[in-house]
């Protein structure tokens, strides 16, 4: 791999001390990267993503902007793909997290851990589930031209906030003092976050989805709380592999819904006390999974400040959300 040649600890290398960067929420630095704002230990697997992943038309791509319901999508959708495959008594979902089965294309797949990526990926299975944070902007071209499927999940931007910073500040590395919330409020309003500006990540996938239906689906963790349902019926048939009558009747959505839930999820043994890539505890990813949490930590001046930012910068694209349940 071109990039294993200049790797240096943290993933800095001569690009990334010529970038800008800023403290980031979990870690010592996000470097402004292909104009999003990239944590230094992932820039070699964007880049390697970028570089070296070749599509195949049958991949499903779950994309996000982290804490807006990843792992309750790649769940759902890694159920719904292999439905034929488990029964509901040994399901993978009932002993492994969710990353554990859909892994994250720059954070996983391309990084050191996965010692030959390419020989990594033509040995798995058909259809291949991934994950993604990076913005639809930086997609690998083969990505974009394939068609390959992408599903897109977004939050609104005052719970995505709340969920962030708890996360990133658990998360965080030790040498790292924690941040405030007014602090990271204010780098959060200026777009300074892993793969943000949240806006223009939000606005990449949902303009592709407008213009290209049938390679991106766009969901809102709202509406999947609202009637998870209809979406998991949307998610199989835009997959092409839509329930059949059958599948209906036996309750096979139904179950897959109780297997994904919130409440299921976090009260798995793996979940409890399992650990992703050594670093990270399972338990983290299931906090309270609600919609308006927020209110319990903004203030009105908060309110104001990141009101006025999602209508300046959503403003005619037909964006919005529900930010109360
Ligand atoms: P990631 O980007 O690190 O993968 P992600 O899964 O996108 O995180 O977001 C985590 C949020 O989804 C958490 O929200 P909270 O902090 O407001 O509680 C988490 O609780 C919520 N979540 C995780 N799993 C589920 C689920 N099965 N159903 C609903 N929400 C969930």
């Amino acid at each position: 791999m071109a990039s294993t040649d200049r790797k240096h600890a943290n993933g800095e290398d001569k690009l990334v001390f010529s970038l800008r960067r800023e403290r980031g929420l979990a870690s010592s630095y996000l470097y402004l990267f292909q104009e999003f704002w990239c944590p230094g230990i992932a820039i070699e697997g964007v880049e390697s993503f970028q570089n070296y992943f070749e599509a195949k038309d049958s991949d499903v791509v779950v994309a996000s902007f982290p804490k807006t319901g990843t792992t309750w999508l790649i769940a759902l959708t890694f159920a719904i793909v292999n439905r034929k495959h488990f029964s509901e008594e040994n399901h993978p979902l009932l002993t492994s997290n969710p990353h554990t089965l859909v892994s994250c294309l720059e954070f996983k797949i391309f990084c050191d851990e996965i010692h030959d990526p390419l020989l990594h990926l033509s040995t798995m299975l058909e259809p291949r589930l991934f994950s993604t944070h990076t913005p639809f902007t930086a997609l690998p071209k083969s990505l974009i031209q394939s068609n390959a499927k992408i599903i897109y999940i977004c939050r609104n931007p005052f719970d995505t906030f709340v969920s962030a910073w708890t996360y990133f500040n658990k998360i965080r590395s030790m040498s790292l003092p924690a941040l405030g919330l007014e602090e990271a409020f204010e780098m959060y309003c200026d777009g300074i976050v892993s793969f943000g500006p949240w806006w223009s990540h939000m606005l990449g996938y949902w303009k592709e989805s407008m213009a290209r239906p049938n390679k991106v689906l766009f969901l809102k963790y709202e509406d999947l709380k609202e009637n998870v349902n209809f979406y998991v019926k949307n998610i199989a048939e835009f997959l092409g592999c839509p329930f059949t009558a059958e599948e209906e009747s036996d309750g096979e959505i139904e179950s897959i819904i109780e297997l994904c839930s919130f409440e299921k999820m976090k009260e798995l043994e793996v979940n409890i006390s399992g650990k992703l890539d050594k670093f990270i505890d399972n338990k983290l990813f299931f906090r309270k999974g609600e919609i308006g949490d927020w209110v319990n930590y903004f203030s009105p001046s908060m309110i104001n400040k990141l009101s006025r930012i999602i209508e300046e910068k959503l403003s005619g694209s037909g964006l919005s959300f529900n930010m109360c349940s």
